[in-house]
Formats: structure tokens, C-alpha cells, sequence
């Protein structure tokens, strides 16, 4: 289960501390980029990666149920993957009414993980399982199936390629056709490794990617892997919000250019706008 995820970022963060400064809990890695921490006398003087705040544009309903996992929108409607065994599930969902409108089952042996859309498929990962389900988008009827090595995490698509990620600080780039592994980035925060890097999207030659279990999403060079920009989330009104109830779902409408995030387990789904940094003001 997701559970035992939970147990392993609180062990890396308490004994490898790998994302930069030691965080004893999530609400303080929430609270400072994972990869920004304080400059000391012996830290390399690289360019700090600024950090965007956002604002709240609209707030929509989101089934409270939803174990989020992925999150797509697309001509008009998202499309959401939900996790958990015996939970797990593809919807497709109304915006402004949270209202699902169709809806695929998972056996109940396959946790689902990310979703993306490409050529009228709807490709959604398995947790450990090493499925990736590829279902008619209009229909949700599976055309096929796909096995990869590893686990599955996060899921979205430049155009061309499918973009996974694993949990790890690797993201791969896979044939839609066959899903064999094209290439692979590393992604780094001056020079540090990025890890638990879970839902992405690509938006505007970026991929964006939810760091597990903290407030704060990564926009990565797709090209280098180095992350240009965070985004801190921390603050956004989600009632009766549970510890397992993280931040796990970005989609854009390339249309519109709206940005939309919710989380698991989240009553809301929130459309933001990102605030830049002040440029003279000190990095959080
Ligand atoms: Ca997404």
C-alpha cells in the first residue's frame, strides 16, 4: 500500500536526507524547496532556482473518495486515475460539477497509478503490478496492455513520447507504441538529485512534477532534467485533509492555458495562476 511509500519518505528524509537539508516532517519539507536550502559559506554559488506562489483563480468539486493518482484534461473534460487496491479506477469527470461521467474499474489486484492521453488512448499505470493499461478514450474499452520493469508512478506526454516517472529522481521516455524505453533524464536541483518525483504534466515545454508526499511541484527541462522553477502549493484550502491526503494531481488545458491541481482524497479541485517571485526579495 501507500502506506508503505509513507514510511519510506519519512526514512529517507530522517536518515538520507536526500533532497538537500535533513526535514523531520512533511509539513516543513511543504515549507522550503527541497533543493533550496539555506546558502552556507561552503555551498557552490549557482543561480537560485526561483520559487512561484499562485493564486486561487477557481475552486471545483472533487470526489472525496478519488484516491488521486493522475490527472488529465483534455477537449473540454479531465480524466482522473485512482489508486488503492480494490479502489482503483479511470473516470472521466465533469469540471465544474465534479460529476464522473464514465467510469472503468481495476481488478482489484492493480493499484492505478498515472494517466496520459495520446491519439485517443488513455494510458494508466500500475503501482508495482508493471502493467500500463491502454483503453479507447472515448469508449474506456482496453485495445491492449503493456509490461515494464520497476514501478509505475506518474504519467504524461510531450506529444510524441509517453514521460514516466517511478518514485525515484529518473523519468523515461517511452514509445507510445510499444513502450519501450527511448531515454531517460536524472533530475537535479543544482547538482543534488530530485527524488520521489510523482504526477506530471508537460505543460508549455516543461514537464511538472508533484514531489511525493511535500506541497511543492518541480518544472523540470525536459532536454537536461535540471529543475528551472518550483512551485510551492503549501496553503490551499482543502477541508478535513487526512496525513495520506497529499498534493497528487496537475492537468492542463493547453487551450486555455488553465492550470488545475487537487490531491488525494481532496473535496476540491483548485485553478490557479502562478505569482513569481519578487525579484528583490531573499528565496523562502
Ligand atoms: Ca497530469
Amino acid at each position: 500500500m501507500k502506506r508503505a511509500k509513507r514510511a519510506l519518505v519519512i526514512a529517507t528524509l530522517a536518515v538520507g536526507c536526500g533532497l538537500g537539508a535533513c526535514q523531520p516532517s512533511a509539513n516543513q519539507v511543504a515549507s522550503a524547496p527541497p533543493s533550496n536550502p539555506t546558502p552556507s559559506a561552503s555551498a557552490p554559488t549557482e543561480t537560485t532556482i526561483p520559487t512561484y506562489r499562485y493564486r486561487v483563480v477557481n475552486t471545483f468539486p472533487h470526489d472525496k473518495r478519488a484516491f488521486t493518482q493522475g490527472l488529465v484534461f483534455h477537449n473540454g473534460y479531465l480524466y482522473e486515475g485512482t489508486g488503492l487496491y480494490g479502489e482503483s479506477s479511470l473516470r472521466k469527470v465533469d469540471l465544474r460539477t465534479g460529476r464522473v461521467l464514465r467510469l472503468h474499474r481495476l481488478a482489484p489486484e492493480f493499484f492505478g497509478e498515472g494517466i496520459a492521453i495520446l491519439n485517443d488512448k488513455i494510458y494508466q499505470l500500475t503501482w508495482r503490478e508493471g502493467v500500463c493499461f491502454v483503453y479507447d478514450l472515448e469508449s474506456f474499452r482496453q485495445i491492449t496492455q503493456f509490461r515494464y520493469y520497476g514501478e509505475g508512478w506518474g504519467l504524461t506526454t510531450d506529444g510524441k513520447y509517453l514521460i514516466m516517472s517511478d518514485g525515484s529522481d529518473t523519468i523515461t521516455f517511452r514509445d507510445p507504441e510499444t513502450f519501450v524505453e527511448v531515454r531517460k533524464i536524472q533530475v537535479r536541483a543544482q547538482g543534488k538529485p530530485v527524488e520521489l518525483l510523482n504526477e506530471l504534466e508537460y505543460i508549455e515545454g516543461e514537464i511538472w512534477a508533484n514531489i511525493w508526499y511535500s506541497e511543492m511541484i518541480a518544472r523540470i527541462d525536459p532536454q537536461t532534467g535540471m529543475v528551472k522553477a518550483w512551485v510551492d502549493l503549501e496553503g490551499l484550502p482543502v477541508p478535513n485533509r487526512a496525513s495520506e491526503d497529499v498534493l497528487n494531481g496537475i492537468a492542463y488545458d493547453p487551450q486555455s492555458k488553465r492550470i488545475f491541481v487537487t490531491g488525494k482524497r481532496w473535496g476540491k479541485l483548485f485553478e490557479i495562476e502562478l505569482v513569481p517571485p519578487e525579484p528583490t526579495s531573499k528565496q523562502q
